[in-house]
């Protein structure tokens, strides 16, 4: 069940201030507060979802196609698609994921070693 006070809901409400990368009417982009790399960008959709198992199944095709052209908007906008990036999504327990609202890691800006 989807909290509606983890911490990304809070941002997308504007609760929480966040460096914005970009933002339109489905998605948020914003830099990650711990850097894992020399840029290091979340997404997030502002559809209320905890995991991408949780958007791909509840939300309509188009704004998951949004989402995810968005994301290659931003892999342009980051000027990195030439030299490359890495794309992160952590799911669940095991996968790792702390704040339970389904985002994407966009790492890039160097070259990406093994991370969680
Ligand atoms: P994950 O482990 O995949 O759930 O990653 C959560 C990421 O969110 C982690 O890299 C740190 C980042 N993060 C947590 N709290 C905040 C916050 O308040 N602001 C921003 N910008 N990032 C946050």
């Amino acid at each position: 069940m989807y909290d509606k006070n983890n911490i990304f809901a809070k941002i997308l409400r504007k609760e929480i201030p966040c460096d914005k990368v970009y933002e339109d009417e489905v998605s948020l982009f914003f830099n990650d507060v711990n850097p894992q790399a020399k840029i290091h960008v979340l997404g997030i959709p502002k559809f209320p979802c905890s995991t991408f198992s949780e958007f791909t199944k509840n939300a309509n095709n188009e704004i998951i196609t949004s989402f995810f052209k968005n994301v290659q908007l931003v892999i342009n906008k980051l000027n990195v698609e030439k030299s490359g990036y890495r794309l992160i999504t952590n799911s669940g327990e095991d996968g790792g994921q702390e704040v339970a609202h389904f985002h994407i890691h966009i790492l890039a800006g160097e070259k990406i070693g093994i991370i969680k």
